[in-house]
């Protein structure tokens, strides 16, 4: 998969592309990523401007289209991919989980990362999908950029190990992890529980399970709708005993 991304700064994409898991996606061609300066397509002039006072007054600068339109017909014609371009905004649709699947299945993507207090509208009319990664307001583009790359390239084949599939983790499933542990079995006087140590492996299986009905019900109850019928026998009881028990305590 290519991503691009049109930013004011490109700089800000190297290290969290060039270390880890995106750093190794790259190397072995998983993901081509690159970053391109929103400047290289500024208005003419020394101040190379690409913002401006929004018509109707009002505080703050607003992203004029210029520069925008300009970067997106010379950065999709980079490759012969047809591209979907998607604009980072704290008006977009939630990113979740379900929205990283469906963008993971893409040849290429075009990220527009904003900066000032936003966008000239028109701006929108080049976009096919606007993403706001959740209900809190960043100072550009770039961390949602990142996020929205990272959350897909872990999905791209390839990527994760064998080891470490994605499947059964939790917002795939729709339900939160069970609780992990390592060695040692005793660290400080806090145990391992026992049953992890059972070497039972449907006693195990069944104690995971328990414990993610249990730990969603308690953390993340707005999730249980959606996760219900996914649920078994078992993990239901689990759900109605945490959620009753945790009335009495009130
Ligand atoms: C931009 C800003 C006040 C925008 C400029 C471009 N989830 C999410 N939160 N914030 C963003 C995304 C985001 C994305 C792009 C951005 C914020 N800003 C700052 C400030 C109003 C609108």
């Amino acid at each position: 998969m290519r991503i691009d991304v049109i930013t004011l700064f490109p700089e800000a994409f190297d290290g969290i592309v060039g270390a880890s898991m995106l750093g190794r996606a790259r190397d072995r061609g998983i993901l081509e990523f690159q970053a391109h300066d929103l400047r290289d397509w500024s208005l003419p002039g020394v101040h190379r401007q690409v913002d401006d006072a929004p018509y109707g007054g009002g505080a703050g600068m607003v992203l004029r289209p210029e520069p925008v339109f300009e970067a997106l017909d010379a950065v999709i014609p980079m490759d012969p991919r047809p591209a979907l371009v998607v604009l980072t905004t704290p008006q977009g649709e939630r990113f979740t989980q379900a929205r990283a699947e469906h963008l993971a299945e893409l040849e290429r993507l075009v990220i527009v990362c904003g900066r000032y207090e936003g966008f000239d509208e028109r701006i929108r009319t080049r976009v096919d999908l606007e993403l706001s990664i959740g209900d809190y307001v960043l100072t550009g583009g770039e961390l949602a950029a990142m996020v929205v790359t990272d959350a897909i390239t872990r999905l791209l084949p390839g990527v994760l190990g064998d080891e470490a599939s994605s499947a059964d983790e939790s917002h795939t499933t729709g339900l939160l992890e069970y609780p992990h542990y390592t060695r040692p079995a005793v660290y400080r006087g806090l145990e391992v529980p026992e049953v992890l140590r059972s070497g039972d492996h449907a006693k195990i299986a069944k104690w995971r399970a328990r414990q993610t009905a249990e730990r969603t019900a308690r953390r993340r109850p707005d999730l249980l709708a959606g996760a219900w019928t996914g649920l078994t026998d078992d993990q239901r009881a689990a759900v109605r005993a945490t959620l009753a028990s945790d009335t009495e305590e009130a």
